[in-house]
């Protein structure tokens, strides 16, 4: 086999040449493909054919050793959705040098942790977040280099538009992404060159049905490892084309962004479908060329799934992925969605739900979700002990998340590990009783957690966003009451309403209930 190689074995099992650099195969290999003049990139700014892409890249990696920094060495990428973040992650990664885009939503203090833990050789980050990256930059143990952005195409303009990969092997360290959890501070999750190819064939290809001929658009940012497959290894797996704007995903530019490009593919999270419903209800944007959306990040309600269809008359496949698996590994296929649930495991990938002692559980139980596959982080940067407890040595990865499978085999998320509530000694989960209010027409948005009540015992209590905040009082908690016992079971309903007018969020859109939970 050719170095830098890959093959497809008929069951589906990705084969790779003893040496394999992933941006040989995601970058290079369309130029002996003749794929050259293709464009690689599109966005309101700026082109990118397959060919400028490999010569940027390549005067990076140039760029980044001519710097000082060798294999292994890590640059922290704080940057925008912008061609030049595909120019930084290959051009590292040709060189060996280990790449780690953060969140740019971010604070200094943030910041500041994720420099210091990573001792990241080079930082380069885009203008939009200079006041939080510099004051960052003041506190944190500096690093030898510190670059903008903006300025990385002219600095490396003079390199040679030709680099060899540097000689490493599949399973080799690649790339790192910051995980937050729900406490503790972030911890870098460490990827191989594999991990990339492998979440590209068996949910891309394999799930998604991707090919050459798809234009990918993703709301979520390349930061996130749902957007950075969606994105940018997805589309450059197959020769596809990747939409990219760097501004926050609003409906207005998410449609905008659609009409202009004509995506195929959509990649969203629920809040903003929410969000882009309720837009709909006035605009019209053409969503012809779309042809599959796509959701993840935290389960999507049946309801708004329903009411996309209705509206749209497009598909939405839920899949929930990690940034520890690196993308999705149980997801929803094109003409076989069940909504509500997260679908069935990922070609290569198996999944357990087993309960506190570890023992497997029959469909109807919920219990913990255990999953192995192909993409798996080798471990946490730095944190032996969280490594141990998640990715296990049998190569199981603890999800963290407690899950139900039916008889079909189909999986349901019924929240965190930490956000379930044992309600009279049984299991609850507060996303179906937010399910269940968001139907109500007077809900924007729900958020259920478990709070003590007047004897110490946990119960549910309902964080609610009224589409028409003066509806807010008893009488409108009563009918969202009544509403919730007509179609839940008895112990199911909220013993308390909070109107808010907004819900925290983490900066990939989830819901910290946590954060609920300690203001109550
Ligand atoms: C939750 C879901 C229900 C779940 C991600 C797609 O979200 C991603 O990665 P993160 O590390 O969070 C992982 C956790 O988020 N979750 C994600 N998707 C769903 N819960 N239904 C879903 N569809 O708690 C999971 O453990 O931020 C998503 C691709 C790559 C990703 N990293």
């Amino acid at each position: 086999m050719d170095a830098h190689a890959v093959s497809v074995t008929p069951a589906g099992e990705l084969r790779f040449a003893a040496r394999f650099n992933a941006a040989a195969a995601f970058v290079d290999r369309h130029l002996r493909d003749g794929r050259g003049e293709r464009l690689a990139i599109v966005s309101e700014e700026q082109q990118v054919t397959y060919r400028q892409l490999a010569e940027r890249v390549a005067r990076c990696g140039h760029g980044l050793r001519r710097l000082g920094l060798e294999p292994g060495d890590r640059l922290l990428m704080i940057v925008a959705d912008r061609p030049v973040f595909f120019d930084l992650f290959w051009g590292a990664i040709k060189a060996g040098v280990v790449p780690v885009p953060v969140n740019t939503l971010l604070r200094a203090e943030d910041f500041r942790y994720m420099i210091d833990d990573s001792t990241a050789r080079a930082v380069v980050f885009s203008a939009a977040y200079a006041g939080e990256v510099e004051s960052a930059l003041a506190a944190a143990k500096p690093p030898a280099h510190v670059l903008r952005a903006e300025e990385i195409g002219e600095r490396f303009a003079q390199e040679r538009p030709v680099l060899e990969p540097l000689s490493t092997r599949a399973e080799d360290d690649c790339f790192w992404l910051y995980s937050s959890g729900s406490t503790g501070r972030p911890k870098a999750a460490v990827h191989a060159h594999r991990d990339l190819a492998v979440t590209a064939q068996r949910y891309g290809v394999e799930t998604l049905g991707m090919g050459s001929g798809d234009v990918f658009f993703s709301a979520a940012k390349l930061f996130f490892a749902y957007g950075l497959g969606n994105a940018m290894s997805f589309p450059l797996w197959v020769g596809g084309r990747a939409v990219l704007a760097p501004e926050r995903p609003t409906p207005e530019l998410t449609f905008r962004i659609i009409e202009r490009f004509r995506p195929t593919l959509y990649f969203g999270v629920p809040t903003l479908y929410a969000a882009q419903l309720e837009a709909l209800e006035t605009a019209q944007p053409d969503l012809s060329s779309l042809r599959l959306c796509v959701s993840a990040g935290e389960a999507l309600p049946a309801d708004l799934l329903r009411r996309w269809r209705e509206r749209t008359g497009l598909d939405i496949l839920d899949g929930i992925g990690s940034t520890e698996a690196l993308h999705i590994f149980i997801s929803n296929r094109p003409g076989d969605v069940r909504p509500g649930t997260s679908g069935r495991p990922v070609p290569g990938y198996e999944a357990r739900i087993v309960d506190a002692r570890g023992r497997d559980l029959p469909p109807g139980e919920p219990g913990r979700l255990l999953i192995r596959g192909g993409s798996i982080a080798s471990r946490y940067w730095n944190h032996p002990e969280k490594t141990a407890a998640t990715m296990r040595p049998d190569g199981w990865l603890d999800t963290g998340d407690v899950y139900v499978r039916d008889a079909d085999g189909y999986y349901t998320c019924c929240g965190r590990g930490d956000d379930m509530i044992k309600v009279g000694g049984i299991w609850c989960s507060p996303l179906e009783i937010e399910a269940r209010l968001i139907e109500h027409p007077a809900v924007v948005e729900a958020a259920v957690v478990g709070l003590p009540d007047a004897h110490g015992l946990i119960k549910p209590e309902a964080f609610v966003v009224l589409a028409d905040s003066t509806r807010a009082g008893d009488d409108l908690a009563a009918e969202l009451l009544a509403w919730c016992k007509a179609a839940l079971a008895p112990y199911k309903y909220p013993r308390r309403f909070h109107w808010c007018d907004d819900l925290p969020k983490t900066a990939t859109g989830k819901i910290q209930r946590f954060k609920l939970r300690q203001s109550a």
